[in-house]
């Protein structure tokens, strides 16, 4: 132990710490100071930035014993309070730059000292500053943020006023649609919204440390287990293994189609016969401290016969691949389009036919934030897990029965979550905190570091898609025929939903009369496929899109010409054979030509030998909701203060809280309550009612329409006959009902697709969206620097602009990353968040551009379509057309690495 006197945000104190802990620790575990995350744990991302004698420091790396005594160390804590804001934590919430929020603490930190030295940067020192400094963020695309830190500047600089900001937004009337702040972003942008591991820190005394012992092969039989000799280490309470497991061992997939043919118990809790993938958890280890947990999990003896692994989906295909969950074939679920003619006689008679291999592989989400979660068994004997869920309810029905626990004996609640971007649609660490809570009776903490969070939760399923389009010689798609194998890991949860993605989304935004296409999900023994923003659109378009530049090629048509001809007009038909909910194509495209005609121009003449640039486009559209019947269900109740809404739309940090505020508020205009008066509860099993998932961009559709229905039932039975309404203490004391129920319904007659043909009506909304990529391509090195990208979106009308703006230029951003970077395929190699290509922000341009058409949907509340997963449909394809236009490259499968582009230099 070492004694260090430092002063931390004006405070002198005396610490007396293990030298060779981080000073992130000691804020966060001896002082509680929070404000502090730890993302990453190995100096790439920035969030536990804190300042040290006037230098950015990264907390999680920096040792005790490395501080200077008297070290004056500024953290989140010091910046600034909810009283009284620091100038950029109020420029951070104007510019909707807290999301997730997770990165927040950590930027504003490191701003801080940038405006310390300079109180007049320009964006590209802003730019520099945050690349130097590691800086790292997955939501918001980096260019709000840059917005935030102009905006603080210039408050600085006495060029603004505090109160010209608050001016510009709106008091009273309506909030929908404006740039209203998210009721989360003070907590978030003042480090004291408590995140998993915030709370975890705080938890009682007693509290057991959880550490897994995880396969390190990737698919063998397991046979013995011994875990005496972990038990005898210090400070271990129990080693946990799937004889301690009190239910099924399994989770199941609740398999959505019948003619699946897993039955959907395939993935274990803790591994018993078999090792499925690489990380698979086999025992946990609960012990005083994490320290002696994890020392006790190398003590673990795990006696394993290794089998051949199936690292891909034609490695599982292959004759002699044996069946990886016995009893089940490896293709397990097969998808069919037919739509109008057959199609070789067609492709026979096309006047032009283009056909190529695409593949879309495994992105890693990245979250900042790592799985993180704890659970305890309340007074009602209930077993109550927290954990960053973004199906509640959902994850309550898969995992239950694993534990062996009545439904009403099991609770989850969402903790406040620094992003997921789809890998928390699938349980992770809650069934494993469920049976560590039962078997320990103990309250228990598990939080993965970030090499388990790369290796241990789903990823992006990678799909091999061989596309062909044939066409006349005026550019008319006259046929389609698709062919997609998707490769979904070893657990079968929502395996055949992801592709029958395919069926519904290759070949979408144009009018293709007559397709043949089939699709299949196969079980191999790499990650497991978790849904990721976009949920199988991205891998679609990507085929759909640059085949699109391969026939406009053929045809000697521009890019731009041969979509025009081919997007959805009055009349025409989706894949799935049903019209699309609005026609929007034509306005977004119209909108998209001066764009594209001056970007085209500027490429030209910017382009040199040795730099070449280019400029690309796709369309992109994806589904608003599950697959039809979708629905949802929330509450309003009456109260004293105002109205308290009930949901469970779980927040990413995408901004449930700011839309169910926006819809609430909206629904309840007549009212005339400001939405401070609005109460949120959210997100508990135990509080609130069944209102899905928070994925397929569904819940400001569907739990949209649940808030408003409720809101609408409030309104009606408080109104007194001369149409005011009467206050609560008047609706009490008339003995009426203060609580109000709203459940949604998608319509009759949206019923999903035909399992023979693909045909039907899958979505109730849509949203449609076009790329405009500008690129530079470095010849001598293969290096592709996107320069610009603009998205045009048509997602309805818009609940808060501000948080729509977000959701855009954060979703383009990872469009970037899938182009270009973000890949998980090599187990040693892609082991963290550098090495798994997460965009730093001068991987991305600021010039990134968002621009709506605002069509009103019949089926959303007040006009909104969904926004969520609309900017990474098809931004990817967009920069792989560009760079096509920039040096005659064209890559097919991603990601687009500097050696592919430079192979393909060579080659030509
Ligand atoms: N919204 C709006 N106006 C509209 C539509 C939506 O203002 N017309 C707002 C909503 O109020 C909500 C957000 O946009 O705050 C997204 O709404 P919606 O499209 O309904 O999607 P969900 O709320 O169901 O969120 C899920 C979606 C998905 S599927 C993924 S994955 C995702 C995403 O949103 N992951 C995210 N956005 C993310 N953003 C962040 N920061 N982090 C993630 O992990
Ligand atoms: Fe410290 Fe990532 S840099 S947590
Ligand atoms: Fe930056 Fe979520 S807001 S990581």
């Amino acid at each position: 132990m070492i004694k260090k006197h430092v002063i931390i945000n004006g405070n002198p104190q005396t610490l007396i710490v293990d030298g060779e802990v981080t000073l992130a620790n000691v804020l966060r575990g001896q002082l509680h100071m929070t404000g502090t995350k730890i993302g990453c744990g190995k100096a790439q991302c920035g969030a536990c930035s804190v300042i040290i004698n006037g230098k950015v420091i990264r907390s999680c790396v920096t040792k005790m014993k490395r501080i200077p005594d008297e070290a004056v160390i500024t953290t989140i804590e010091g910046v600034g309070t909810k009283e009284q804001l620091h100038p950029l934590q109020l420029a951070w919430m104007i510019h909707g730059a807290a999301q997730c929020g997770f990165c927040s603490p950590g930027f504003i930190v490191s701003a801080k000292q940038l405006l310390e030295e300079n109180n007049n940067p320009s964006r590209d020192e802003v730019r520099d500053w945050f690349q130097k400094h590691r800086n790292a963020c997955r939501c918001t695309g980096y260019k709000p943020l840059v917005d935030a830190v102009m905006t603080a500047a210039k408050l600085i600089r006495g060029e603004i006023k505090t109160e010209d900001l608050w001016e510009k937004l709106p008091s009273n009337g309506s909030i929908w649609g404006s740039n209203y702040i998210r009721p989360s972003a003070l907590a978030k942008v003042t480090g004291t919204c408590d995140y998993g591991a915030d709370l975890g820190v705080k938890m009682p005394c007693g509290t057991l440390q959880l550490k897994l012992v995880q396969a390190k092969v990737s698919h063998a039989n397991i046979i013995s287990i011994d875990t005496s000799e972990a038990e005898k280490m210090p400070g271990v309470y129990k080693v946990i293994t799937h004889k301690d497991v009190k239910g099924k061992n399994r989770i199941t997939g609740l398999i959505t189609f019948p003619n699946n043919k897993g039955d959907g118990w395939d993935r274990p809790i803790l591994c018993d016969e078999k090792v499925f993938q690489f990380g698979d958890a086999i025992a946990i280890v609960a012990a005083d401290t994490a320290e002696h947990a994890q020392a006790a999990v190398d003590k673990v003896k795990v006696e394993l016969e290794i089998l051949p692994a199936y690292m891909s989906a034609p490695a599982a295909m292959a004759d002699d691949a044996i069946e990886i969950h016995p009893g089940t074939p490896n293709v397990y679920w097969e998808t069919k389009v037919i739509k109008g003619e057959e199609t070789a006689p067609l492709m026979e008679k096309a006047d032009v036919v283009v056909q190529d291999d695409f593949y879309v592989g495994r992105q890693p989400h990245l979250p900042i934030e790592p799985d993180v979660g704890f659970a305890y068994i309340d007074d009602e004997d209930r077993v109550v897990v927290h954990s960053k869920s973004i199906g509640i309810h959902l994850h309550h029905g898969m995992i239950a029965p694993g534990l062996g626990l009545e439904p009403d004996k099991l609770v989850i609640v969402q903790n406040p979550s620094g992003g997921t971007f789809g890998y928390k649609f699938s349980p992770t660490i809650e069934a494993l905190l469920g049976v560590a809570a039962l078997a320990t009776g103990k309250p228990v903490f598990l939080e993965f570091d970030y090499y388990q969070q790369i290796t241990y939760t789903g990823k992006r399923s990678p799909f091999f898609i061989n596309l062909k389009y044939g066409a006349t010689k005026e550019g008319k798609l006259v046929a389609m025929e698709a062919d997609w194998s998707c490769d979904h890991g070893p657990y079968s949860e929502f395996g055949d939903l992801v592709t029958l993605r395919g069926s519904q989304f290759i070949g979408a935004g144009y009018m293709i009369p007559n397709i043949r296409s089939n699709g299949r999900t196969v079980c191999t023994n790499h990650a497991w496929g978790s849904a990721f923003r976009g949920y199988g659109s991205p891998q679609s378009l990507f085929a759909t899109e640059v085949l699109m530049d391969e026939l406009a090629e053929k045809l000697g048509l521009d890019p731009f010409e041969l979509r025009y001809k081919n997007i959805y007009r009055p009349g025409d038909t989706t894949p799935t054979g049903c019209e699309p909910d609005v026609h929007s194509m034509v306005e977004i495209m119209d909108k998209l030509k001066p764009l594209y005609d001056t970007a085209k121009k500027k490429a030209e003449a910017e382009s040199t030998a040795d730099k070449k640039r280019g400029v690309g486009i796709s369309l992109g559209v994806y589904g608003a909701g599950l697959d039809n019947p979708d629905g949802s269900e929330a509450w309003a109740d009456y109260t004293e203060t105002g109205v308290t809404i009930f949901n469970g739309w779980e927040d990413h940090g995408q901004g449930a809280d700011m839309g169910t505020l926006a819809t609430s508020h909206e629904a309840l205009l007549p009212l005339g309550i400001k939405p401070e008066q609005i109460k949120l509860v959210m997100n508990d099993t135990s509080k609130v009612p069944n209102s899905g998932p928070a994925g397929g961009s569904r819940s400001q559709v569907m739990t949209g329409n649940a808030i408003k229905i409720a809101c609408e039932e409030l309104l009606k039975a408080i109104q007194k006959p001369d149409g005011t309404y009467r206050t609560y203490a008047e609706q009490v004391a008339a003995g009426l009902p203060t609580h109000f129920v709203g459940k949604y319904n998608t319509p009759a007659g949206y019923n999903g697709c035909d399992l023979e043909t693909g045909q039907g009506v899958p979505f109730t909304t849509y949203m449609y969206a076009a790329f405009l990529s500008e690129v530079e391509v470095d010849v001598k090195t293969g290096k592709t620097k996107v320069l610009g990208m603009n998205g045009i979106f048509d997602i309805g009308t818009l609940a808060n602009k501000l948080v729509v703006d977000g959701q855009m230029f954060g979703g383009m951003v990872q469009g970037i990353g899938l182009a270009l970077s973000e890949d998980f395929e090599d187990l040693k190699k892609h082991i963290d968040l550098v090495s798994c290509g997460l965009p730093f922000i001068k991987d991305v341009p600021d010039k990134l551009v968002v621009d709506y058409v605002m069509t009103p949907r019949e089926h959303g509340p007040f006009g909104a379509s969904g926004a969520g997963e609309a900017p990474l449909t098809s931004p990817h394809a967009s920069i792989i057309n560009a760079i096509t236009n920039a040096c005659g490259v064209r890559i097919t499968k991603l990601p687009a690495l500097p050696e592919k582009v430079l192979a393909g230099l060579k080659a030509q």
